[in-house]
């Protein structure tokens, strides 16, 4: 016998569940593209409490468009390895070029995500920021749908160490964050800066200097991260986008260590 309001009962139940998991975590990023996705992997797998919001009903950002909606992206030599890392078949297609369906891709780093822990949220927008002690917090957040709508609706909020702007081109967390700071990101002008016109090579390159933090406990990649420091953007080609992803969850893990290493240091003196 299957009764409908058992249905809801799993559903909500187990939601719920997940959603009150997440409330405090090591670290909260914005938006499931490629880039989110990848640093969201990267962070869950060495053991984090990741936690990912996505506006969209749909993960994955502009990765499964292709390119003008031909699905098929492409990767150079430098990210090959992050395809094969997620079980992403690929065809080589000239000397530092390789194809894969963007679909495959989407999939394979969205399974591999999720199966290394990270928590994923759909259809849940981040709108704002907590700050304390001129230091991020965690994030605001409501349904996508309360937003759309225009509905006067007040937010909720979830507390992380860290936040990571993966919003994309418009850079959400870091214009809401440059604003209500009145300009103290560390950039040059204070402020975001916004994206140049398109130059893949230089926006690949540029890419890995432009992930870091932009604010204390912020950090921003993908490409996001060029419109925060005004590199170009670079279309269709998505090594710069994965490895981006791979960088700031590095950056992040390399600051707990030396946390780590700093308490327990201060730990022994006192003993
Ligand atoms: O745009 P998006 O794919 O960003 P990315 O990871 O990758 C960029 C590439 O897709 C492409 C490119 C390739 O070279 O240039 O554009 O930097 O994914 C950003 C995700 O963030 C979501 C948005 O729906 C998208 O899925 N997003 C944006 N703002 C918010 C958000 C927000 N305020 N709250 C939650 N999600």
């Amino acid at each position: 016998m299957i009764d409908e309001v058992q249905i809801t009962r799993a559903i909500i139940s187990s939601y719920y569940e997940e959603f009150l998991n997440s409330l405090e975590v090591d670290v909260v990023i914005g938006g499931a593209g490629p880039s989110g996705l990848s640093a969201a992997y990267f962070l869950a797998k060495e053991g984090l409490k990741v936690v990912v919001f996505e506006r969209h009903l749909r993960p994955g950002g502009g990765m499964a468009g292709g390119g003008m909606l031909f699905n098929q992206i492409v990767v150079q030599e430098e990210a090959k390895a992050l395809l094969e890392l997620w079980g992403i078949r690929f065809k080589p297609f000239s000397r530092n070029y390789y194809v894969a369906s963007s679909l495959e891709a989407l999939a394979g780093l969205l399974l591999s995500t999720l199966r290394a822990g990270a928590r994923i949220f759909n259809g849940i927008s981040i709108e704002d920021v907590m700050v304390r002690n001129s230091k991020v917090r965690g994030v605001v957040i409501n349904w996508s749908s309360v937003e759309i709508a225009k509905l006067h609706v007040d937010p909720l909020a979830v507390k992380s160490h860290y936040v990571i702007d993966a919003t994309g081109h418009a850079a959400e967390i870091a214009q809401v964050v440059a604003r209500k700071s009145e300009g103290k990101l560390l950039t040059a002008t204070g402020g975001v800066i916004g994206e140049k016109p398109m130059w893949a090579e230089e926006g690949e390159r540029l890419l890995l200097v432009n992930t870091r933090e932009i604010y204390p406990n912020l950090y921003v990649c993908g490409m996001a991260a060029n419109a925060v420091f005004g590199g170009p953007r670079m279309g269709p080609i998505f090594g710069g986008m994965l490895l981006s992803g791979q960088r700031v969850a590095q950056l992040i893990l390399e600051r707990q260590k030396s946390q780590k290493n700093n308490n327990s240091q201060e730990e022994n003196q006192n003993r």
